[in-house]
């Protein structure tokens, strides 16, 4: 490894990783310690690597403030589910971790992962325990390492999928940390003697942030393959995966008053035939690991290594540490970065059904007891789960005589939503936000329905109410449901105010840009009425809202 970020000045976080032995720090003490709900300091960024996140009821904040209480602290764990495939027994086990030890809650992530929300610092291993038992696992769900790894979860279960899809869980599995301090703490308590643990790719400080790979397979970009730090698209020959184009320095978080941070999508260079991926990918998360800054967090995701030093000087690198060349990109086209919802039948003949989530919080309230209508389901399905990257799952391979109970099942629990909300409400996507999200200004989640409300309302007024249109809204700058590519994307301020974007495609090709800044919801209504009114009105043929509003915006219009 190169070594010359060692005696760089370091951020907080960067000591904190080399002093953890390989990801142990203090976390069995933290998690001893009876006088708190929560962790020692150190160990908070620690948690991150092990897949749980430390946070605390922020309705309550205030009250609890007052009277003095250390605030309500819960925890958030993240379980990876590569390609978003899991089957109904893993189903089962989520759903049941989610009644005993969350918050009666299952929430499905914008990364094909799976989220327990509230859970107590003394139930936290027996929850880990449970997830790992049922073969799916939270290492490296968070934190300065590769993330979950996302393929499109194509409902047509053709060959190129199930090719892609097992090329996404090499990849996991291959970038999975390797420390023995994860099996220490959770699983079986044993502790190594020798102090032998390394880290044959991260290397004793993992990465300098985040890092994030998605495979899209044309014509869906469900995965927002552009968004990723490095994408692989796959190229079918004659109904086979014949390759991957290579894309690298994608990501979107911001700071808002920061210029030096902003969103990017990720350039094409090159293609791979499938033998290579492993390879390449190593030594991508090599370079990033070598030359990631590691002392500025907001400016060390790859997408500002490749733009310090340049694209050129990157896969002059990569080729140099992968010992062979890219080949020149494929050409390929994508259509669209949502779900299809329905029944969709198989090159395999089983069928797969599309649900639609609405933000991926699967919960039993009132009529809708999607929860219990999932468990259900699990109960009886024996064939997969699939995660998609837009909050939602597919029920699939199912054999033709389960579908009419499947179906009867979704009719009953409410699971039948897809049929009965509009376009741009199954489309829509809003990050978590309050109560749970530490970072957020502004509500996401908990305001998307009232938001859709007034959207299909203007959609219905200028008689377009079945466009399909791409709403997406985060509680802050972050962009974890991906807004930045939306056509209307709505970024959180402060409570009630947002940054409305306007642009995206349904491509996932094209970065939106800003409309109006910190705008209430009147002032957000009013723009979107004027231009969607404008949109009706003169949109040329098939043009999308999108596409539209860049063509007004290029001929000067305001
Ligand atoms: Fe995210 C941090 C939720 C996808 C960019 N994200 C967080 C945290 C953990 C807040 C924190 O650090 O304390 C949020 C937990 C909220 C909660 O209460 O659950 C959070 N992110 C989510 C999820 C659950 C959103 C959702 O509603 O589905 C997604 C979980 C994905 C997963 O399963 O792994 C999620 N986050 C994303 C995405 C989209 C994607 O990856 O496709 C992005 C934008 C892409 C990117 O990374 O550039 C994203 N999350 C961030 C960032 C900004 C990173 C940056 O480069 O600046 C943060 C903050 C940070 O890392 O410091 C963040
Ligand atoms: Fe939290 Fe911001 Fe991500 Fe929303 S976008 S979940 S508010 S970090």
């Amino acid at each position: 490894m190169n070594d010359t970020n060692k005696n760089a000045p370091v951020s907080a976080v960067e000591r904190i990783k080399r002093n953890s032995n390989y990801l142990r720090g203090t976390l069995v003490e933290s998690l001893a310690d009876p006088a708190t709900g929560g962790l020692a300091a150190d160990d908070i960024q620690l948690s991150k690597l092990h897949g749980f996140y430390q946070q605390d009821d922020r309705d309550r904040r205030t009250e609890r403030t007052r009277q003095k209480l250390e605030p309500a602290y819960s925890f958030m764990i993240r379980a990876r589910v590569p390609g978003g495939i899991c089957t109904p027994a893993q189903w089962l086990k989520m759903d049941e971790l989610a009644r005993v030890y969350a918050n009666n809650t299952l929430r499905l992530t914008t990364r094909q992962a799976f989220q327990l929300h509230g859970v107590l610092k003394g139930d936290l291993k027996t929850t880990i325990q449970s997830i790992n038992e049922s073969l799916l696992d939270t290492i490296a769900a968070c934190g300065d390492v590769n993330r979950n790894v996302m393929c499109t979860p194509l409902a047509e279960a053709s060959k190129v999928h199930g090719d892609a899809l097992a090329w996404a869980q090499r990849i996991s599995a291959h970038l999975s940390p390797q420390t023995s301090a994860y099996h220490e703490i959770w699983l079986d308590g044993k502790k190594l003697i020798d102090n032998s643990d390394h880290e044959p790719i991260y290397g004793p400080v993992y990465l300098p942030r985040k890092f994030k790979i998605g495979i899209a397979i044309p014509p869906w970009n469900d995965v927002d393959v552009f968004t990723q730090d490095l994408g692989f698209i796959a190229i079918e020959r004659d109904g086979d995966l014949a390759g991957f184009n290579v894309t690298v320095g994608g990501g979107l978080g911001t700071s808002h008053g920061e210029p030096s941070t902003y969103p990017r999508l990720a350039e094409h260079i090159g293609y791979c035939t499938p033998d290579q991926v492993i390879t390449v990918a190593e030594h991508i998360v090599g370079i990033q690991r070598d030359y990631g800054d590691r002392n500025n967090r907001k400016h060390a995701r790859l997408k500002y290594t490749i733009d310090d030093r340049g694209l050129d000087w990157f896969v002059v690198e990569l080729e140099m540490r992968t010992g062979f060349a890219l080949l020149p990109g494929m050409p390929f086209d994508f259509e669209h970065n949502g779900d299809h919802f329905g029944w969709i039948d198989g090159v395999d003949s089983l069928g797969h059904l599309t649900l639609y989530i609405p933000s991926g919080r699967l919960q039993d309230d009132g009529e809708q007891t999607l929860l219990t209508g999932m468990r259900e389901i699990a109960r009886i399905h024996d064939g997969e789960f699939r995660l998609t990257p837009n909050q939602n799952v597919i029920i699939s391979r199912v054999s033709g005589a389960s579908r009419q109970r499947i179906d009867k099942l979704t009719r009953n629990h409410g699971l039948d939503l897809w049929r009965r909300v509009s376009p741009v409400r199954r489309r829509a996507l809003a990050c978590v936000a309050f109560p749970t999200c530490g970072l957020a200004m502004a509500e996401a989640e908990r305001h998307l329905p009232m938001l859709l409300k007034h959207i299909e309302a203007l959609l219905d007024k200028h008689a377009i109410g079945q466009e399909e249109i791409s709403v997406r809204i985060t509680g802050c700058p972050n962009g974890c449901a991906r807004p930045y590519v939306a056509e209307i994307g709505l970024i959180g301020k402060a409570p009630g105010r947002y940054n409305l974007m306007l642009g995206g495609n349904l491509s996932g090709n094209r970065l939106n840009r800003l409309h109006q800044e910190n705008a209430g919801e009147k002032e957000i209504i009013e723009t979107l009425d004027n231009w969607l009114g404008r949109y009706a009105a003169s949109r040329k043929k098939n043009e999308t809202f999108g596409d539209f509003y860049i063509r007004q915006q290029e001929q000067g219009a305001s």
